[in-house]
């Protein structure tokens, strides 16, 4: 069914805002067929059936491009311990942190990891996100690392929204490989990868390259496997160090690295120079009490895209507010607003390799569109954790 939004501001993120003031947009299936200003709309769309929306900014669907919404568990008491004193280092090493949802993880079904990821994303979509990047990398067994990927992948099925998945198996060592990084990455990380590859439940490859975590000799070895597959890679890099994680992940054209806090200027320059976004994940900079920023002007002078994602996991960010992202990003990492909406439109698009596919506006694109009680685009990064959604439109259809 054909409808036209009237009455509308537009903000297309097509060159900057892209803002069109008194617009229209007609929407025929699932395709937006037209935008501009009301005034220019052709005689042909006139007649469709008209809900206009008093004056409300429309934008893209948001992109949430960097989650983990697939786990079970929580870490209250491992917050408790943090603030009674213990780095995240520190309890990372003393088997809580990641591991600790690991386990819940693994005890959990598929179904009851399901409804534990589905309460999530309904908080995402409740925010304006119509497409989320959901990482496996809490099951740590090539089993579990699957079962995480197949419960992403249903979430589309489920709810009204998009979803891309990313294999993590590279993000711990689990116990029962203690000392073995090279081992976990023969016996789980690649078999599983492979295995998801051929069941189809995979878009990207991402890991985590830390002191803690995976030395970049191995993520490469990875990288490796996923550019035989025909899969892109990301990276979660430079996050409490600087490895070269991004000099490792733009050597393999990585779609992003991700994190970037202790990211140098030659991370910088190979980053600009593959053309590789830069997503920045307030919510772990600030659950983290880290006090260094991402080198947000060299990327900027670079020319480096800048994305902006939730993080949305457990340990470092149990957000699930993307304009909560936005106003952190804003007055913790001084991104303008504008950086901020492109972070979480365009720029979270091309950092999921979707680029020219979603988050902008324009004739023949998809319709997944965000309606916010708001005005200008300033607006949705500058309350902080308020919910200014009026409503969605995903492929065409209107939540309510
Ligand atoms: N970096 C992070 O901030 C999260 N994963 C990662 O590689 C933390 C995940 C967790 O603590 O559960
Ligand atoms: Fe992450």
């Amino acid at each position: 069914m054909p409808i036209l939004l009237t009455d509308l501001t537009l903000a297309t993120m097509v060159e900057g805002y892209g803002l069109v003031p008194d617009a229209a947009l007609a929407i025929d299936g699932e395709i937006v067929a037209w935008a501009g200003p009301q005034s220019a709309l052709p005689a042909r769309y006139a007649a469709w059936p008209r809900r206009p929306l008093q004056g409300r900014l429309v934008t893209p669907g948001l992109i949430d491009c960097h989650t983990h919404v697939v786990f079970a568990g929580d870490r209250a008491g491992e917050f408790e311990l943090r603030l009674n004193g213990a780095s995240y280092e520190a309890v990372a090493r003393a088997g809580g942190g990641i591991l600790s949802t690991v386990r819940a993880t693994r005890a959990a079904s598929e179904d009851e990891l399901l409804a534990l990821a589905l309460a999530r994303a309904d908080q995402m979509i409740a925010g304006g996100a119509t497409l989320i990047e959901v990482k496996s990398g809490y099951g740590l067994t090539v089993a579990d690392e699957l079962k995480m990927l197949r419960v992403a992948r249903r979430i589309a099925v489920e709810r009204p929204v998009r979803i891309r998945t990313t294999h993590l198996a590279a993000h711990a060592v689990p116990p029962e490989f203690g000392g073995r990084a090279d081992d976990y990455i023969d016996q789980v990380a690649l078999p599983s990868l492979q295995q998801a590859a051929a069941e189809g439940v995979v878009d990207a490859v991402d890991a985590f390259c830390e002191g803690i975590a995976f030395a970049p000799a191995q993520v490469e070895r990875l990288f490796r496997a996923a550019r035989a597959l025909g899969l892109p890679v990301k990276l979660h890099a430079e996050q409490l160090s600087d490895l070269k994680g991004a000099v490792l992940a733009a050597r393999f054209d990585a779609l992003s690295a991700d994190h970037l806090e202790y990211l140098g200027a030659d991370g910088v320059d190979a980053m600009a120079r593959a053309g590789t976004v830069a997503v920045v994940l307030p919510g772990a900079f600030y659950t983290l009490r880290e006090t260094q920023a991402p080198p947000i002007d060299a990327l900027r002078a670079a020319g480096v895209p800048i994305a902006l994602a939730t993080d949305c996991n457990p340990g470092s960010s149990p957000m699930t507010s993307l304009t909560l992202a936005m106003n952190m990003a804003c007055t913790l990492f001084r991104l303008t607003p504008l950086e901020a909406l492109q972070g979480v439109t365009v720029n979270a698009a091309r950092a999921l390799g979707l680029a020219g596919d979603c988050g902008t506006i324009a004739a023949g694109r998809r319709a997944d569109l965000a309606v916010w009680n708001a005005r200008h685009p300033a607006e949705l990064g500058y309350r902080i954790g308020a919910t200014t959604l009026y409503t969605r439109m995903f492929g065409g259809r209107i939540d309510a």
